[in-house]
Order: structure tokens, then sequence, then C-alpha cells
């Protein structure tokens, strides 16, 4: 499997984020590419598509704001990277605010994804990354790694949130529909609800969005991922989350996994987007299911005997240590 990865993904590197009522080192750094890239071999760099692609996804006045939110942030005279603090629950007009606090609250939902000096690059070269991975499923190829840093999955159409700026999945499947396949699958297996891919294709129902993950009653992102989320208008039925309990190991999730696979094939589509987090490990410093390392390759061998073309996009996985082998694993047995 051909594997796409760009050295511009290096820029992003918060320093901190707010975690449980406390400052700690950003758990999405830089030492995730590099144990990943350790474990995987050569990869190819990204081929710049440029910003249309990702402006089928996202709005043009949040793509704005992200590029500009650290300067905005360091002209302010702020140390460090921007963070929001406040948020607008109340929205009783349109919202046209200038100071950077206003636009972070605006554009976000969670204090623990800063922007700092070089996000906007790695951000942007993540979802050239999943492009240029989607070119090559296109092409006719079996599969392709997309290894994406930043991760997508918890941005929105306008928000950032959960250590994402950009929704690489869904960028690639926007760019896939738009090159002519009439149904796409996004099948998410990070251990958090890919909430902001549900919320860009809810109501469409050429995009089949099935997510497996850690209940959002015990687990982040909390407010979206609960097992009556199936869509609305034309996406009625196209989105189904399957939650599963902290403690869950490889024989529940296989099961889950049965289940999501059996919806891929009878909504029979041209291709396959699998959102991929290895922090459903054991270790996973932020995280409470219970695979192990050997556990990878049969995932990977069940998504590969759908037999579909298939994306694989990098989204999260935190137990620097053992994340390359275990994303290796998962590479090995697809
Ligand atoms: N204690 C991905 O895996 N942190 N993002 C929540 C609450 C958010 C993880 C902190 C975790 C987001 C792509
Ligand atoms: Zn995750």
């Amino acid at each position: 499997m051909r594997k796409i990865w760009d050295a511009h993904q290096m820029e992003h590197a918060p320093v901190v984020e707010l975690h449980n009522g406390a400052f700690v080192p950003h758990a999405e750094h830089p030492g995730r590419a590099e144990s990943i890239l350790a474990a995987i071999g050569g990869t190819e760099p990204a081929r710049d598509h440029g910003e249309a692609p990702i402006l089928r996804v996202h709005r043009r006045d949040y793509v704005d704001f992200v590029k500009r939110a650290h300067a905005d942030w360091k002209a302010a005279g702020r140390p460090g990277d921007a963070a929001g603090y406040t948020w607008p629950v109340v929205r009783r007009r349109p919202l046209d605010l200038e100071r950077i606090d206003a636009r972070l609250g605006q554009y976000s939902y969670d204090a623990g994804t800063p922007i700092a000096e070089g996000t906007w690059a790695g951000a942007y070269w993540s979802a050239q990354t999943a492009l240029t991975a989607l070119d090559i499923v296109l092409a006719g190829e079996r599969s392709a790694f997309a290894f994406c840093r930043p991760p997508g999955h918890h941005a929105g159409a306008d928000y950032l949130g959960g250590y994402c700026y950009l929704n690489n999945a869904a960028i690639a499947a926007q760019a896939a529909i738009d090159a002519g396949a009439g149904r796409a699958v996004i099948l998410d297996i990070d251990y958090h609800h890919g909430n902001g891919t549900q919320d860009i294709f809810y109501d469409r129902g050429d995009v089949l969005f099935i997510s497996i993950h850690a209940d959002p009653r015990t687990d982040y992102p909390f407010y979206w991922g609960h097992a009556d989320e199936a869509g609305e208008g034309a996406g009625e039925g196209a989105n189904h989350n399957i939650p599963l309990p902290r403690g869950t190991a490889l024989a529940q999730f296989i099961a889950a996994l049965d289940e999501a696979i059996d919806r891929v094939r009878i909504f029979a589509p041209e291709l396959l987007i699998l959102s991929f987090g290895a922090d459903t490990f054991s270790s996973d410093p932020i995280s409470f299911f219970r695979l192990e390392t050997e556990d990878y390759p049969v995932i990977g061998r069940k998504i590969a005997d759908a037999g579909l073309p298939t994306l694989v996009v990098m989204e999260g996985g935190y137990a620097v240590d053992d994340l390359g082998a275990n994303v290796a694993a998962f590479l090995s047995g697809f």
C-alpha cells in the first residue's frame, strides 16, 4: 500500500492543551509522526490541490479564521498558542466580531485545540495528504494510506475541536463525489465519535457515515455520537453510530465492525474511506478500550475483506511508544 505524508505537517506543534482542568503537554504532538514514520516505511509527499477542495467542505470565513488566528493572537499581545475561553451558547445575532477571543469562541467547541504558528500549514498539508492518497485510489489502486496529522474527524464545516482543524476524511469524500463517485462510505473507528464528519454529511444521502466509538455518555465529544442520531432529510438513515462501553476488547469491537461492514455492503459505495484511530489501544493515555497490538491486523483484514477501494485516513492515537507498531500492524493486516 502506498503511503502519503508531507513534511509540512510537522509544522503544527501546539505546546499545551487544557485537559481536565489543567494545562498539560499537547497529546497530538509531532512525536506521534516520528513513531508512525519509523514503523511504516517509505512515504511519498503530498501534491498541492489548492484550497478549492477544502472549501467544498469548510466555510470560507472559517478557513480565513484558522489562517489568521495565531497572528491575531500575537497581535493582541498574548503568550503561547491561541485558544478560546468563551463560547456563544446564545446566538441572538449574526456574529461579525473582531476580537480574537470572540472569534475563537465562534469557530471552536473546545479549549483543547490550540492554534499555533504552524497550525494552518500543518492542517493544509494534512488535507493535501488525504487528497493525494485519494488520487491513488481513484486511479485504480486498491488502497492508499493518508498519514494525516493533525487529524480531522472532529472538525466541522465552520468549527475546530478535538485536535482537528480541517476534516481530511470529509474533504476526500467530497472530492471523490466531485470526481464522479456516486456514493461513498466513511467508516470511523477512532476511539472518539467523528462528530465533525457526522455533522458535515448529516443531511446527505450520498455519503454514509458509520462510527464505532466510546459511548458519549462517558467520553468526549459528549454531545454527539449517540445511537439515535440517524441523519435527517435526504440523509435520514445515512448516519449510524455504534457506541461501545469503556473496557471494550477485541470480541466486542469485532461484533460492532461486523455490523458496520454489513451496512457498508448494503449501501454498496464506490469508495470506502476509513477514519482510522489507534487510540483504541489498551495503553492509550486518554482512552479506555482494550485493543492490543496483535488485534490490529485482525481489524485491518476484516475491513479489507469488504472488498472495496479503500482510502485509509489517520485520525487519533496517543500511546506514542506503541503507536507506530499499532499503525503498521493495522496496515499489514489490511
Ligand atoms: N478530558 C482525536 O483522537 N480531549 N481527538 C478531551 C477531555 C479531546 C481526540 C479532553 C480528545 C480528542 C482525533
Ligand atoms: Zn480519537
